[in-house]
């Protein structure tokens, strides 16, 4: 593919900044497929765009993440937000039509306003969020007040992902052992709201228990009550609560909603909602400076002589890998840098 023409990247842009959905849908597709005109989209869509409310929805398969997604979504909807949610199936990157043919079933009438849309993973855990961060972000642009992250598991990726968001959200439910799971993988010390789901199948109750246990002992030291805490001296704090819901019955949502944006004022009004833009803009700077550095090294290093010759000797062990990596570094950050000199 081609590196499109600045007026067609800034056409898309536009289009995007006006809300339409064809723009919006073409601009993801080309974040997710690492598309030769995404990184000046982004520079454009960072610029001026604000970045949305991302609630990160995590737990193990079977839970229950995409019954509670839309209802959560279509919750913050009747509170006048513009609500998108991006689905992050690394099992099964190709099920993005049949997600999508529930959802809107899912959604029954706020499903015109509900946009949906699963992202196909590639790469690494690293890869995989700094793809989600850039997403959100043109999700911003296109308009949106909040998105819905929803990963499976409890893996290494998705916990890269949940440290982008802004609220986490840990789904459990009762009779799948994840509450010991979750306590285990240290997902727990990420949420920031614990939804037992299927409320309304036996077991619930005591799930709900083990994990109030496993977050009451901080809690007591702390003094601190399920959700906000606001003495009206320093500055509020948070703790995270246990709600009992049923995505399909509808009991406790209300709750769960309640709570999402309880979680959001309260990281407004203590400055950690704020906190987490700069962390996430550092984290991903720091990733695109680690990803520029090796495209730019490996392609000084490919016009290189002393490449081959140190491959020669590595070839007749005249030189180890460290020592021969260590020298191939070397060579190859001078001639950049002087590359640089000489072109400006
Ligand atoms: N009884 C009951 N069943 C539920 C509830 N919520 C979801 N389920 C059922 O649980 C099963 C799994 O629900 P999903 O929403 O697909 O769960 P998930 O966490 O998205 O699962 P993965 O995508 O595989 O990680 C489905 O059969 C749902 O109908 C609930 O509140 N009560
Ligand atoms: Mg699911």
């Amino acid at each position: 593919v081609v590196k499109p023409a600045a007026d067609e990247q800034q056409r898309l842009v536009a289009a995007l900044r006006a809300g339409e959905r064809r723009a919006l849908a073409r601009a993801l597709s080309w974040v997710e497929s690492g598309h030769p005109g995404a990184p000046e989209l982004l520079t454009d869509v960072c610029q001026a765009s604000p970045v949305p409310w991302v609630i990160g929805v995590t737990g193990v398969g079977g839970a229950g993440k995409s019954t509670l997604v839309p209802r959560l979504a279509q919750g913050l909807l009747a509170e006048g937000l513009r609500v998108g949610i991006l689905a992050v199936d690394p099992s099964s990157p190709f099920s993005g039509g049949a997600i999508l043919g529930d959802r809107i079933r899912d959604t029954g009438d706020a499903s015109s306003r509900v946009f949906f849309r699963s992202v196909a993973t590639r790469g690494g855990s690293g890869a995989l969020a700094g793809c989600v961060h850039d997403l959100v972000r043109v999700m911003g642009a296109g308009g949106f007040d909040v998105v819905l992250v929803e990963t499976v598991g409890a893996g290494q990726s998705e916990v890269a992902v949940m440290e982008l968001a802004h609220t986490v959200v840990l789904v459990c439910a009762p009779g799948l052992g994840d509450e010991i799971q979750a306590i285990k993988a240290g997902v727990m010390e990420v949420a920031d709201l614990i939804v037992v789901n299927k409320a309304d199948l036996p077991g619930a109750e005591a799930t709900a228990h083990t994990l109030r246990q496993a977050l009451g002992l901080p809690m007591d030291a702390h003094h601190l009550a399920e959700g906000r805490n606001d003495d009206g001296q320093g500055p509020c704090r948070w703790h995270t609560p246990v709600v009992m819901a049923s995505s399909i019955s509808g009991q406790g949502l209300d709750q769960v909603r309640a709570q999402v944006l309880a979680h959001r004022q309260t990281q407004r009004d203590n400055g950690d909602y704020a906190a987490r833009d700069r962390q996430r803009d550092r984290w991903r700077m720091q990733q695109l400076f680690t990803q520029l550095v090796v495209e730019r090294a490996t392609e000084c290093a490919a016009r290189m002589s002393v490449w081959s010759a140190i491959e020669a000797e590595l070839a007749d062990r005249t030189l180890d890998p460290w020592t021969a990596a260590a020298r191939a570094t070397d060579s190859v950050i001078s001639a950049c840098f002087k590359n640089r000199q000489e072109t400006t």
